[in-house]
């Protein structure tokens, strides 16, 4: 019985689309099978609609990772900084590397003027060309120094007379 009044049941709604869609069929041939299952079309919608919330979690957590990537690269580009402690009569540390374009922070932390200079020659006990330096920081001050010296050994000094002669000096491996 059942089978029959589907079977009837089947038979009118499909009279009714066929003639109904004599027009639609050429132009959208997937409405008749849409049409003809509307919980198949839900569920298509639905799994369409959970895989968009899935892919934009997704791109969220890369945004993340993005941005972790980039403040790395950009450490490791030239734009680092380091702080180097000066007290009497030494710097801490005194065997620095940076890169070019590296920023050095020289902190006082002694009791007396200091600076830090960076001079050509990797032999820091003998004078050489100044390539780079701070001003001369007050005891308790700091001052930033720009690493804009050519690739190489170098060697950093405090000159302030006798500080050389005393051991303020060091080298700084420029990559
Ligand atoms: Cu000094």
């Amino acid at each position: 019985m059942r089978k029959g009044v589907e079977g009837a049941g089947d038979r009118l709604p499909s009279k009714r689309s066929s003639g109904h869609g004599a027009r639609s069929d050429r132009l959208r041939p997937p409405v008749s099978p849409f049409g003809a299952k509307p919980r198949t079309l839900r569920v298509a919608v639905l799994a369409a609609a959970l895989a968009a919330v899935t892919i934009a979690a997704g791109c969220g957590g890369g945004d993340d990772e993005g941005t972790t990537a980039a403040t790395t690269t950009g450490g490791g580009g030239g734009g680092g900084s380091q702080t180097v402690e000066m007290t009497e009569y030494e710097f801490v540390p005194n065997d620095l590397k940076a890169a070019e374009g590296d920023t050095i922070t020289a902190d006082n932390k002694g009791k007396l003027e200091h600076n830090l200079t960076i001079e050509e020659a990797p032999d820091a006990e003998k004078e050489s060309k100044q390539l780079a330096a701070t001003s001369d920081v007050q005891a308790g001050s700091s001052a930033d120094l720009t690493v804009n010296v050519d690739p190489g050994k170098h060697s950093i000094v405090c000159t302030i007379a006798g500080h050389r002669e005393l051991g303020m000096i060091g080298t700084i491996d420029v990559k």
